[in-house]
C-alpha cells in the first residue's frame, strides 16, 4: 500500500515544514530541532486535490484444453476489484504541505482474471495522510465530506471498481460455453479540498503586535518569531500550557486588522485555526493608542467571519503593562471596560504580571468545556 505524504516530526511547537527535499522523499525524517527547521518555514492550511480508485479488472473468456481431458468447458475467472481512495489522520503532521507538491492520487487498476479460473487480484490502494483537524471537503458543492479529528481516523473517500464477471460465472443450462465475459466497473473521480483547522483549547487573538506570540513563547516552549513590526506571525502556531500539573494547547495565530475580512492585511482565514477551541484570549496592547478601539476592531472581525466564533467565551485582557505609566495604564483600562462591560486581566508577558491568572481564567474554561463533552459512562456492562 503506497504512502503518500511525508512525515513531519512532532515536536511541542508548531515548526511545519521546512525542508522541502525531507519532506518530499516520502520517508520518515529524523527528528530534527527547531532551529534545523531554518528561516524557510513553510505551513499550507488548504489543498485541492484528485483523487481516482482504481477500475475493477475484466473477467477472462477461456476453456479448458487439455490432452487426455474430454470435457474442459469454460474456466474465465472474475478481475479483481480496483483499489480504494482513503485518508488516514496520521501522528506527527501538522501541515498539508506535502499536497503542494502532489496534487492526483490514482488507486491501482485490479488485475485481470485469467484462464484456469484463476481470479485478479485487488488493486493497490491509495492512503492519504493528514494532520489531526484536516476536513474533507468536496471540491464541486463545498460539503463536508469527513473531519478527520483522531489520530489514525480511517476513511474510504474513493471505493474502488468491482471485477468483471470471468465466462465461467455465465454457464447456465441452455449456454453450456458462453463466451462472453463482463469488463470491470470504472473507479470513481473527484477533486476534494482538504482544510486543516488545527485543533487547540485556547487561542490568542488580536491586533498585530498586541503581545501574542510573546504570551506564547512565555506560556509554552514554543519558540514563535517575535518583533517590533505587525505581521511578524506569518502561520499558526501551537504551544502546550501546564498549568498546576494539568495541560492544555494554545494556539497563535496572525494579527488582525480592520476589514481582515475583505482580505486586509493577511486576511481572517486564519480564525478557521481557533474555531476548534473552547476559549479565545483577547490581547489589547496597553501601548496602543486606545485601547477600546482596538478591541472593537478586532471583535467586529471575529463578528464577520462567523462560524460561532463570536459566540466562544472570551477572556480579555490588557497586555505589555509594564511599558506603560499608571496614568496611562488607568485610561487604558477605563476605555476596554467600557467597550467591553467587563473587567478585563491586566497582563504583561514580559514580567510575567498576571500571567498565572489569564492561565488559570482559561483552564477553567476549559475544564468546564471538557467536562461537558465527557462521554456518560455506560451504565451496564458489557454482557455476551
Ligand atoms: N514591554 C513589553 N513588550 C512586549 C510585551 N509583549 C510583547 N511585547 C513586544 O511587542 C512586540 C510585538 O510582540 P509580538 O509578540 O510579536 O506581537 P504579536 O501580537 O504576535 O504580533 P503579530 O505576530 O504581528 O500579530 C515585540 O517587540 C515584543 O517584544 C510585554 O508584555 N511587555
Ligand atoms: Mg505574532
Amino acid at each position: 500500500m503506497p504512502v503518500i505524504a511525508g512525515l513531519v516530526p512532532a515536536t511541542d511547537v508548531f515548526y511545519c515544514s521546512a525542508v522541502a527535499g525531507k519532506v518530499l522523499d516520502g520517508r520518515n525524517t529524523p527528528a530534527m530541532t527547531p532551529e534545523e527547521f531554518g528561516p524557510t518555514m513553510k505551513f499550507l492550511d488548504t489543498a485541492k486535490v484528485y483523487i481516482r480508485s482504481g477500475d475493477g479488472g475484466a473477467g477472462c473468456v477461456s476453456f479448458r484444453r487439455e490432452k487426455f481431458i474430454e470435457f474442459g468447458g469454460p474456466d474465465g475467472g472474475d478481475g479483481g476489484k480496483g483499489g480504494d481512495v482513503w485518508v488516514e489522520c496520521a501522528e506527527g503532521l501538522n501541515t498539508l504541505i506535502d499536497y503542494r507538491y502532489q496534487q492526483h492520487f490514482k488507486a491501482k487498476t485490479g488485475m485481470h482474471g485469467m484462464g484456469r479460473n484463476r481470479a485478479g487480484g485487488k488493486g493497490a490502494d491509495v492512503v492519504l495522510k493528514v494532520p489531526v483537524g484536516t476536513e474533507i471537503l468536496d471540491a464541486e458543492t463545498e460539503e463536508l465530506i469527513a473531519d478527520m479529528t483522531e489520530l489514525g481516523q480511517r476513511l474510504r473517500i474513493a471505493k474502488g471498481g468491482n471485477g468483471g464477471f470471468g465466462n465461467l460465472h455465465f454457464v447456465s443450462s441452455t449456454n453450456r460455453t458462453p463466451t462472453r465475459a463482463n469488463p470491470g466497473l470504472p473507479g470513481e473521480e473527484r477533486w476534494i479540498i482538504l482544510r486543516l483547522k488545527l485543533i487547540a483549547d485556547a487561542g490568542l487573538v488580536g491586533l498585530p503586535n498586541a503581545g501574542k506570540s510573546t504570551f506564547l513563547a512565555a506560556t509554552t516552549a514554543a519558540k514563535p518569531k517575535i518583533a517590533d513590526y505587525p505581521f511578524t506571525t506569518l502561520h499558526p502556531g501551537l504551544g502546550v500550557v501546564r498549568v498546576h500539573g494539568r495541560e492544555f494547547v494554545l494556539a497563535d495565530i496572525p494579527g488582525l486588522i480592520e476589514g481582515a475580512h475583505e482580505g486586509h492585511g493577511l486576511g481572517d482565514r486564519f480564525l478557521g485555526h481557533v474555531e476548534r477551541c473552547s476559549v479565545l484570549l483577547h490581547l489589547v496592547d496597553a501601548t496602543g493608542e486606545h485601547a477600546g478601539k482596538d478591541y472593537k476592531i478586532v471583535r467586529h472581525e471575529i463578528e464577520a467571519y462567523g462560524e460561532g466564533l463570536a459566540d466562544k467565551p472570551e477572556i480579555i485582557a490588557l497586555s505589555k503593562v509594564d511599558s506603560v505609566d499608571p496614568e496611562t495604564l488607568k485610561k487604558q483600562l477605563e476605555r476596554l471596560k467600557r467597550a467591553t462591560k467587563q473587567k478585563p486581566l491586566l497582563l504583561s508577558a514580559v514580567s510575567g504580571a498576571g500571567v498565572p491568572e489569564a492561565l488559570q481564567a482559561l483552564m477553567n474554561v476549559i475544564e468546564k468545556t471538557r467536562s461537558e463533552e465527557k462521554p456518560s459512562r455506560p451504565t451496564q456492562g458489557w454482557q455476551p
